[in-house]
């Protein structure tokens, strides 16, 4: 997830410079009719009021309508996985910067989202990614919940990353989690569970896709 929310950023300032009418436009539209939108952002992020403004450009170079949709979300997503099938993994991860839960994630869902994940503590990320795999949200992660999530994380990374992926591994490897994450072996793991056994194991956190090339 970091590599992607790492390369989503560069790619988002590498287009700015692009369309200098389309940017100016947008410009305008962001000085004449947001700047109390942004000025509440800067105060609710990790980003400088620059920085929002470069997002701001990128996000509406992508979705001209100010929202995005899952179809929009999954395609965007689809371009940095060329070798597997994003679809799955982009579907959860949708629904977690989607916090209102209606289906659009708005610009401020996005930048919020993506604070977390680029500027967070530790412990901001680990409990947005525990959201993440939390898929029915009842504040616990269970093992058909961890199954989904890395099977959809294979998926994604394709034979490019696991040349050697047999049908059964993604099961193998949700044992293992499971049970190195279930400290009190009651079947599911809390949030407590999942940020001590995240930060035991690094190689835990790097399996599950977080913070490469972000940290
Ligand atoms: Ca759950
Ligand atoms: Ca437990």
């Amino acid at each position: 997830m970091g590599a992607v929310v790492g390369t989503l950023t560069m790619q988002t300032k590498q287009r700015r410079p692009s369309r200098d009418k389309t940017d100016d436009e947008l410009e305008m539209t962001m000085v004449c009719h947001r700047p109390e939108g942004l000025e509440q952002l800067e105060a609710q992020t990790n980003f400088t009021k620059q920085e929002l403004q470069i997002l701001y450009r990128g996000f509406k170079n992508e979705c001209p309508s100010g929202v995005v949709n899952e179809e929009t979300f999954k395609h965007i997503y689809a371009q940095f996985f060329p070798h597997g099938d994003a679809s799955m993994y982009a579907h959860y991860l949708f629904n977690a910067f989607d916090t209102t839960n209606n289906g659009s994630i708005k610009f401020k869902d996005f930048v919020m989202g993506l604070s977390i994940l680029l500027r967070g503590t530790l412990r901001e990320k680990l409990e947005w990614t525990f959201h993440l795999y939390d898929i029915n949200r009842d504040g616990y992660i269970n093992r058909e919940e961890m199954t989904e999530i890395v099977r959809a994380i294979y998926d994604m990374m394709g034979k490019y990353t696991y040349p050697a992926l047999k049908g059964d591994v993604p099961q193998q490897h949700v044992d293992a989690f499971f049970q190195k994450m279930d400290k009190n072996k009651d079947g599911v793991v809390t949030l407590e569970e999942f940020v001590i056994a995240c930060q035991e194991d690094e190689t835990m956190m790097r399996s599950m896709q977080l913070f490469e090339n972000v940290m």
